[in-house]
């Protein structure tokens, strides 16, 4: 498989972490919680009933874990700075935290690892959503900016490329429509004010690093959605329109100073008050790359329940008895990268693209030694081969992250889904690379064809 991928000498390889799935120190060096904290401390939010306090304890472990990188072969990393851990609650710097990122930024650039840095992986400090009710408030997106600020004067010149957010969609609609993220607010047009909340942090948090610092390459990380409809029937080709909308262009309109569609307005209800006139231009920052995360492709139908009507769609969840899903269960579609990066590009002038994150659940066990994750490798081998024709046929795109080095708290699934290319045994902290690893550091050592 090797042999057949193709892509420039610049194309830049990568892997990705966040702050909260990996660090664990949770209470070290002044760290305050995170609203994931404070989820985890709710009965019944995490599958296996884990938090984050330990995790891969990566706060202590980084310099291994920087050298397991290097050994691999990557030459860029993707991580997140943890707001909890470089922000004290009145606003001011603490020293204690950012000197942990110092040493990783240290180490990394004594292994030729260049960083890629997010500011926001989800991990809202406690204290904002008591004060401001997170992002149900206008006053977090300032907060953000702050925090921004502070992270362009204390570690901008040792960072080439940062990124505002992950992924708000999650944080807006699993957060507070689905509420199966943290804070677990179910309410539709709450979710919405969210999302806007977001894209407001963002353009303000872009303008308050630029008034810092130039130089820095700024943008965004999204999840884009490849929402097919179930059928032909209208009812489930609105319901897909109705889900792309949600997914794509709330995030991506007041990217490009577009107003929400028409659907998203009436579906806020008497909350668009809270937008205020001036907020799309605001979130219309310059962009110098966005990210793209792509796992899976989603099929819409009509909605049903009542939150689905809320909604407009309902996701039609696949088969369990489909061969070709992952073990968290997302059916696996390496065309689908190619028809969501295409289905942007149609419609917003994107600047130039990264896949910040692609990978798969593979629970495969360590084996004397050995952990042969076939249906990762599997995963990997064909998202690649498709990456590498859409970078051919001209789509400017200029690097892949793989989710993720190591395995890691997933989230509402806790630590009973494995997305590492590097085995964890949370019981000895023990770290075993993965087949897929070790497939990565052979492509890695020459990966393109002439
Ligand atoms: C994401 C996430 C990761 C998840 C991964 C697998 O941005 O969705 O960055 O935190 O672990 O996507 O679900």
């Amino acid at each position: 498989m090797t042999d057949v991928l193709s892509f420039p000498s610049s194309f830049e390889w990568g892997c990705a972490t966040a702050a909260f799935q990996i660090e664990g120190g949770a209470s070290e060096g002044g760290k305050l919680p995170s609203i994931w904290d404070d989820f985890c401390a709710q009965p019944g939010r995490i599958k296996d009933a884990s938090d984050g306090l330990v995790a891969c304890d990566h706060f202590h472990r980084f310099r291994e874990d920087v050298a397991l990188m290097a050994d691999l072969g990557f030459h860029h990393y993707r991580f997140s700075i943890a707001w909890t851990r470089v922000v004290r609650e009145d606003g001011s710097a603490n020293p204690e935290g950012l000197d942990f990122y110092r040493r990783l930024l240290d180490e990394l650039a004594q292994r030729g690892i260049t960083p890629n840095a997010t500011l926001f992986h989800w991990d809202l400090p406690s204290h904002l959503q008591r004060a401001h009710r997170g992002w149900l408030g206008r006053e977090t997106a300032h907060r953000f900016a702050d925090y921004a600020a502070l992270v362009a004067r204390e570690l901008g010149d040792r960072l080439p490329r940062v990124a505002t957010l992950n992924e708000p969609w999650c944080s807006a609609f699993l957060g507070h429509d689905i509420g199966v993220f943290a804070p677990g607010v179910q309410d539709r047009p709450s979710s919405l004010l969210a999302a806007h909340h977001l894209m407001l942090a963002h353009g303000l948090g872009l303008q308050a690093w630029r008034a810092e610092r130039s130089g820095t390459q700024l943008g965004i990380v999204l999840n884009p959605e490849l929402c097919d409809a179930a059928s032909d029937a209208p009812q489930d080709v609105a319901a897909a329109r109705m889900a792309e909308l949600e997914r794509n262009d709330v995030f991506l309109n007041p990217l490009f100073k577009r107003e929400w569609p028409a659907e998203m307005l009436t579906q806020i209800g008497e909350l668009a008050e809270q937008r205020r006139p001036g907020d799309i231009a605001l979130c219309a920052q310059p962009l110098d790359f966005i990210g793209l995360n792509y796992y899976t492709r989603s099929i819409a139908q009509a909605p049903v329940s009542a939150d689905e009507q809320r909604r407009g769609y309902r996701f039609v969840p696949p088969d369990p008895q489909r061969p070709d899903l992952t073990d968290i269960g997302w059916a696996i579609c390496p065309q689908g990268l190619d028809r969501v990066v295409r289905n942007l590009v149609a419609q917003w002038p994107l600047p130039p693209i990264w896949i910040t994150e692609n990978g798969a659940a593979d629970n495969a066990p360590v084996v004397k030694d050995v952990c042969d994750d076939r249906l990762r490798l599997g995963y990997l081998q064909s998202h690649l081969a498709q990456l590498s024709q859409m970078v051919a046929s001209g789509l400017d795109i200029r690097g892949y992250y793989v989710w993720s080095l190591l395995d890691n708290f997933e989230w509402a699934h806790g630590y009973s889904q494995r997305f590492g290319i590097v085995h964890v045994d949370y019981a000895t902290q023990r770290r075993t690379p993965k087949s897929s690893a070790h497939y990565l550091q052979q492509l890695l050592s020459s990966p393109t064809t002439p």
